[in-house]
C-alpha cells in the first residue's frame, strides 16, 4: 500500500482534532472541604448525576496523598467514561494517565506544559480577565475557565465578581471554549450560557449539596437547555 503525504496530514489532523475535543459543558472542580462525605464518594455521585469532567483541585494536599486521591478518581472517572483533570501538578497528571491538566496563574505556563504532555492531554487554564484569556489561548490552552462570574463563598481568594456580561467580552477575544466559573448554580446557568459561555464550572453547587446526584442532574438539565 502506498501512503500519500496528504493521508498522513489527514491522520495528523484527526489526532489533533480528537485530542482537542472538549466534549463536556459541565466541569466539576473538587474541594474536599465542602463535601459531607469522602471526596471519591461525592465525585461518584456527581458522575452518576451526569458529570463527565472533573478537575482534582486539592492544593493543600502533600503530593503522595494527592497522588493516591488522583489514582482513586482516575479509576472512578474511567468507570463512567468521564475525563479527569489534575490541577497544577503535571507530574501527577502524567502518573495517573489523566485526560488533562488545569493550570493556574502560579502553575507552569501552557507552552512549557505542552512540551511535556504533547497532544495527548488537554490543557485548561484559569483566567480572570481578557489579557489572561488571550495569553492562555496564545500559549496553547485548549479551554479556559473565566471568573468569578458571581460572588463566591470565598470572595477574598478569588477576587471580585466580574459579572455575566464579561463572558460576552471574553468570547469576543478568544476562540477556545470558555467555562464560566464562580457562584454558578442551577438558577443562573442559563444566563451564563446565553452570554456565550461554552460551559460552566463549579464546586459548591454540586459538592456541598445534600443530594449530590440530584444536584448534578438538575444542573445538567440547565446546561443542556441551550441545545434545545
Ligand atoms: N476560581 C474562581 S471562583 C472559584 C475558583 C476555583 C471557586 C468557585 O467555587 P463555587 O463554589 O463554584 O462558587
Amino acid at each position: 500500500m502506498i501512503v500519500k503525504s496528504h493521508d498522513i496530514l489527514h491522520f495528523d489532523f484527526c489526532i489533533l482534532t480528537f485530542a482537542m475535543n472538549i466534549d463536556f459543558k459541565l466541569y466539576l472542580i473538587t474541594d474536599r472541604k465542602v463535601t459531607k462525605m469522602p471526596l471519591p464518594e461525592a465525585v461518584r455521585l456527581a458522575l452518576k448525576g451526569g458529570v463527565r469532567a472533573v478537575q482534582l483541585r486539592e492544593k493543600d494536599l502533600p503530593v503522595r496523598e494527592l497522588l493516591a486521591l488522583a489514582q482513586e478518581l482516575r479509576t472512578i472517572t474511567r468507570g463512567f467514561g468521564a475525563k479527569l483533570f489534575i490541577n497544577d501538578r503535571v507530574d501527577v497528571a502524567v502518573a495517573v494517565d489523566a485526560d488533562g491538566v488545569h493550570l493556574g496563574g502560579q502553575s507552569m505556563p501552557p507552552p512549557a506544559v505542552r512540551t511535556i504532555v504533547g497532544r495527548k492531554m488537554l490543557i485548561g487554564a484559569s483566567t480572570h480577565n481578557i489579557e489572561e484569556a488571550r495569553e492562555a489561548e496564545r500559549g496553547g490552552a485548549d479551554f479556559i475557565t473565566f471568573g468569578p462570574i458571581f460572588s463566591t463563598p470565598s470572595k477574598e481568594k478569588f477576587g471580585a465578581p466580574v459579572g455575566v456580561e464579561a463572558v460576552r467580552t471574553i468570547k469576543d477575544h478568544v476562540r477556545i471554549p470558555v467555562f464560566g466559573l464562580g457562584g454558578i448554580k442551577s438558577e443562573n446557568i442559563f444566563q451564563v450560557m446565553q452570554a456565550g459561555a461554552d460551559g460552566v464550572a463549579m464546586i459548591s453547587a454540586i459538592l456541598s449539596a445534600d443530594d449530590i446526584q440530584k444536584a448534578a442532574e438538575d444542573i445538567m438539565i440547565q446546561v443542556e437547555r441551550m441545545r434545545s
